[in-house]
């Protein structure tokens, strides 16, 4: 079927601008909402590839400027409507950022900030702590990771991360109002976006023991049937300190720290406290801990097979917080381990340069990000702005690969691919940063239209953004409150050629990559939703509207 696939929420008005079609088409119209033609092109042929399962001819209107409503037609084929305006992506991000809210655990969603999506208060029994004859333990609060109702600390150390970093290098994410309730500090009233990051970094002070260790997560057994948070009455428990977990709430204190710091003196103080309190313990333990399920029990595991990375992570964030050298020692020293391992395939859980690798099950990148931070002239930060770089231009050499001008290979479609290509855009961004290239903003603005339906699938993945966006993402309450649409900016997980579901069968089995993928509710390896999915995301389009 002839199909013109275009980003179905637009673009800024100085952005690169392409629709992809998968038929040929002696010349492409921009239309208005009035069915005027407001610009004319001519198509370019760009042929096959292995990841779209298309042969694709592409329009480019990046010189149209003129803000408004459009849709591109080709032969009689019209694509969805989108827009044109430097305001375009405001919704998203609103949306995209409320979106934690929504996940929040613990006490009740008011439905003054939340409307039809409230419910009632949930997990606040204590937790039994697996294995160990000791009193059960409060953690309630913080966010449920995902379409389950599991609070992970490495995912959510992660999620924290990638917000934070936002904050820290795009000041503006401070300005972004998302309609959460108000949060007092020493300034008056947090950021909407600070706010709602101390739900879950409070959440995480509590995943915290006595010694400085950090329990891998807190869930029930087994994953709840479909039903509300505040129906899930399972037994809580707490499995095992992690090595993983201990490093990144490190990390992610001390990075929070630099933030909070400027509004909350005490509660800066205390994660800082915190985070060297954790320090302490890797040292003390230079073993990795690593984590495995409990036998029989299914939630998520989110397993890594070394800790270098994560201690890496902290040492580097809690270098550039405090400037204690010792700290930049350490990472030095992490990070030469990192790069020593002879066999990186055999513990890297993505595709691509370890040292840019920015998802829950490799964080190394994430130190990088401190690093970056510094701005000093030190040794190692050679060494990152190197390695970035190349892996920034090995990303675009992808990108020359395929009609979309995607960034992606066959083998990131893996769960979560969606991630792979944010962790992705990232990379790209501080590329950008290093070294500003029209190569490097054309990748990040394809891989952006991939996002919201420019791809084989013709679906946005942001649910409430878009024409045709995804509407069934894998998510308790979606399947079970009984409202028709769940709520906005929800990213979703995206194709999978693994199809690691049963429902995920039904997708024909010699499908190309990008159309691994079906919207259905019971998808969870490809149309989940989680709380790194979103982060990600928020980094890219802040980075974006700098
Ligand atoms: O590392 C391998 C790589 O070498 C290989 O080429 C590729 C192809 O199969 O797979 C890679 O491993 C994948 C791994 O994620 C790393 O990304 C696995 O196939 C894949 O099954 C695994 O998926 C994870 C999934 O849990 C199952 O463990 C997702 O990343 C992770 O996001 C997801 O997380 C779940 C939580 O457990 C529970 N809460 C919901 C959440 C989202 O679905
Ligand atoms: O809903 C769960 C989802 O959040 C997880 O990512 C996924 C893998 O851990 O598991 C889902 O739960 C399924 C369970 O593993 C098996 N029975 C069906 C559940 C989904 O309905
Ligand atoms: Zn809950």
């Amino acid at each position: 079927m002839n199909k013109v696939f275009v980003n179905q929420v637009g673009f800024l008005t100085d952005s690169g601008k392409k629709a992809v079609l998968n038929f040929n088409a002696a010349a492409f119209d921009v239309i208005d909402d009035k069915e005027k033609v407001v610009y004319s092109g001519k198509v370019t042929h760009f042929g096959t590839d292995d990841i779209s399962g298309e042969d694709t001819y592409v329009a480019d209107f990046s010189e149209f400027k003129t803000p408004g409503k459009y849709r591109v037609v080709a032969d009689g084929t019209k694509s969805v409507s989108f827009e044109i305006a430097d305001t375009v992506y405001d919704k998203l991000m609103k949306d995209m950022c409320k979106c934690f809210y929504f996940l929040r655990c613990g006490d009740a969603l008011d439905p003054k900030y939340a409307g039809e999506y409230y419910h009632k208060p949930c997990h606040l029994s204590k937790a039994t702590v697996y294995g160990e004859d000791v009193p059960p333990v409060d953690v309630s609060g913080g966010w449920h990771d995902a379409g389950d109702y599991g609070r992970y600390s490495t995912a959510g150390s992660v999620a924290v991360a990638h917000l934070l970093y936002g904050v820290r290098f795009f000041k503006h994410l401070l300005d972004v109002k998302f309609d959460i309730p108000p949060v007092k500090c020493d300034k008056g009233e947090l950021p909407d976006i600070l706010a709602e990051v101390k739900v879950e970094l409070d959440f995480l002070f509590k995943m915290q023991r006595e010694d400085g260790s950090v329990w891998h997560k807190v869930t029930t057994f087994n994953h709840a049937p479909f039903i509300m948070p505040e129906e899930d009455t399972e037994e809580l428990f707490l499995f095992n300190v992690s090595s993983l977990a201990t490093a990144d709430i490190a990390a992610v204190f001390a990075l929070a720290y630099t933030i909070y710091k400027d509004y909350d003196k005490a509660y800066a103080d205390k994660l800082l406290t915190q985070s060297e309190k954790a320090y302490e313990w890797l040292v003390d333990n230079p073993n990795p801990l690593l984590f495995k399920n409990a036998p029989g029990s299914n939630t998520g595991e989110y397993g890594e097979f070394e800790d270098i990375s994560n201690r890496f992570w902290a040492a580097s964030a809690l270098y550039e917080a405090t400037g204690n050298k010792d700290y930049l020692g350490d990472a030095a020293l992490q990070m030469e381990r990192l790069e020593g391992f002879d066999d990186v395939t055999k513990f890297k859980l993505y595709q691509g340069e370890v040292l840019t690798c920015l998802g829950w099950g490799d964080v190394a990148g994430l130190g990088c990000l401190s690093l970056l931070l510094t701005g000093q002239d030190i040794k190692i930060l050679e060494e990152v702005n190197k390695k970035w770089l190349d892996e920034a231009n090995r990303l675009c050499d992808n990108g020359a690969r395929n009609g979309f001008g995607l960034v992606m290979d066959k083998k990131d479609f893996i769960w979560g691919s969606n991630m792979e290509l944010l962790k992705y855009l990232m990379v790209l961004t501080m590329a950008d940063r290093i070294s500003p290239t029209d190569k490097y903003k054309s990748a990040i603005y394809a891989g952006i239209d991939y996002m919201l339906g420019c791809n084989s699938m013709d679906t946005s993945y942001v649910t409430g953004n878009g024409e045709k966006a995804y509407k069934n993402p894998h998510l308790r309450p979606t399947a079970c409150d009984g409202i028709d649409e769940p709520w906005p900016g929800l990213v979703s997980g995206g194709p999978n050629r693994g199809l690691q579901d049963e429902r995920a069968k039904e997708v024909p089995a010699d499908s190309a990559p990008m159309k691994c993928y079906l919207d259905h509710i019971d998808c969870y390896s490809l149309n989940e939703i989680t709380i790194y999915w979103n982060s990600p995301f928020v980094f890219v389009l802040a980075g974006l509207l700098e």
